[in-house]
């Protein structure tokens, strides 16, 4: 497979790419800096995240590489080795594609700390426009060996913060924290409970043997161009007529519970009242399967998945036929706990949860059928819960 190819190894692939790109014209006696930071899938909790919700993701042990040397101005030269493509750029530039990512943290990280210049080289083996948080991995990935060039050091929960104001401000979607805290803050074995509203979290340890199964539709999302930022207003417009209804001061779809929601259907039409039931009902079901997964009560955290996808596919609209094709698919294999779709929807991935002892014999299942069940583009891997963003050895 793709990680015993140190070819394919992003790691090997960045620091090859750095000397390459760079090292003739700038030939550099020191060691890189090297940062990984992982993709995510999201257990339960789907668009919870910027309702004030909460969410369960862990991360995937597929990472964004970045190698970097520091330069001595305040230029950046970012080569994505993936495409062969070089953008330079000054702090006050704003380059298009995926140099926006790059410059849009440099930019929000300069407010608090001063950073050289860097010549970058990016690599990666999470695969974009699957919905596993390539873009939140590319952010905290570039943001840590900002600060390694630097010298400097920030609190995770703050790096990934500023990533998470990069992709608003920078990329311009309306996203939650999730991505960026679950591939900034998630530890190996274990998933994140995170709470949007106080921003606190817990690493959940799965009690038991337990594996993960991701199915990549094929069928690539753009969050920018997707209903993505529909969904964020109409959620603030539920909440602003719950609030009016209910004469109270709820300020996110978080203070309504599910006796709110009902007692004050009437001032929702249909299409608000749904997108408001999942948020309240997701975030139950995230409680549920935090406790049950501590507990090694799988079934019970299975459940909470499948009940999830539907009311991500019924409710609130953003699956689509590959998606439910590929949750169908895993309901059908045996040692299959349970599945949904994870990241922002519209395509993107569907996650299974997968007895441990299974993991191969469901893999090779799914596999089977899944060109013919979800689709020719599609792929299926399992991934072992990792931990987050990390400086590691570049030799
Ligand atoms: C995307 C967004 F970037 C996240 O903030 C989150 O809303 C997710 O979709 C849905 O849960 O990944």
């Amino acid at each position: 497979g793709p990680s015993s190819d140190p070819e394919s190894d992003p790691k090997s692939r960045a620091i090859a790419g750095l000397r390459a790109a760079f090292d003739s014209d700038r030939p550099h006696a020191s060691d890189p800096v090297l940062a990984v930071a992982p993709g995510r899938v999201n257990l339960v909790g789907g668009h919870t995240d910027y309702n004030d919700g909460l969410c369960l993701p862990l991360a995937v042990d597929r990472h964004v590489a970045v190698a970097a040397w520091p330069r001595d101005d305040d230029v950046i030269r970012a080569h994505a080795t993936d495409f062969g493509e070089t953008a330079t750029f000054a702090p006050d530039d704003s380059p298009d594609g995926w140099a926006a990512y790059v410059a849009a943290v440099a930019r929000v990280l300069r407010e608090d700390v001063t950073l050289p210049g860097a010549d970058l080289a990016i690599a990666s083996d999470v695969p974009s426009g699957a919905g596993l948080s390539s873009s939140a991995a590319l952010e905290l990935a570039v943001g840590q060996s900002l600060l390694g060039v630097a010298d400097a050091t920030m609190d995770p929960t703050d790096l990934a913060l500023a990533c998470w104001r990069a992709e608003r401000e920078g990329v311009g979607v309306e996203c939650g924290i999730l991505d960026q805290f679950a591939s900034g803050l998630c530890e190996p074995d274990s998933a994140l409970f995170l709470d949007c509203r106080s921003r606190e979290f817990e690493h959940v340890a799965f009690g038991g043997d337990v594996g993960i199964l991701v199915v990549d539709t094929g069928v690539s999302h753009e969050l920018a161009d997707s209903g993505y930022n529909d969904r964020v207003r109409e959620c603030r417009e539920a909440v602003a007529a719950l609030a009016a209804a209910s004469d109270s001061n709820l300020t996110s779809l978080r203070d309504v519970d599910t006796d709110l929601l009902e007692r004050h259907a009437d001032a929702l039409d249909d299409v608000h009242y749904r997108r408001a039931r999942h948020v309240v009902s997701e975030n139950e079901r995230v409680e549920t399967a935090r406790k049950a997964l501590a507990a090694g009560n799988f079934d019970t955290v299975g459940d909470a998945m499948y009940e999830s996808h539907e009311s991500l596919r019924d409710d609130y609209e953003v699956s689509c036929a590959e998606l439910d094709a590929a949750v169908e698919l895993a309901s059908e294999t045996a040692g299959v706990y349970g599945a949904r779709m994870t990241g922002g929807g519209f395509g993107g991935s569907a996650v299974a949860l997968v007895d441990g002892s299974e993991l191969d014999r469901v893999e090779r299942e799914i596999r089977a059928s899944v060109s013919s069940r979800v689709g020719d583009a599609a792929d299926v891997f399992a991934c072992r819960p990792s931990g987050g963003v990390r400086l590691v050895m570049s030799d």
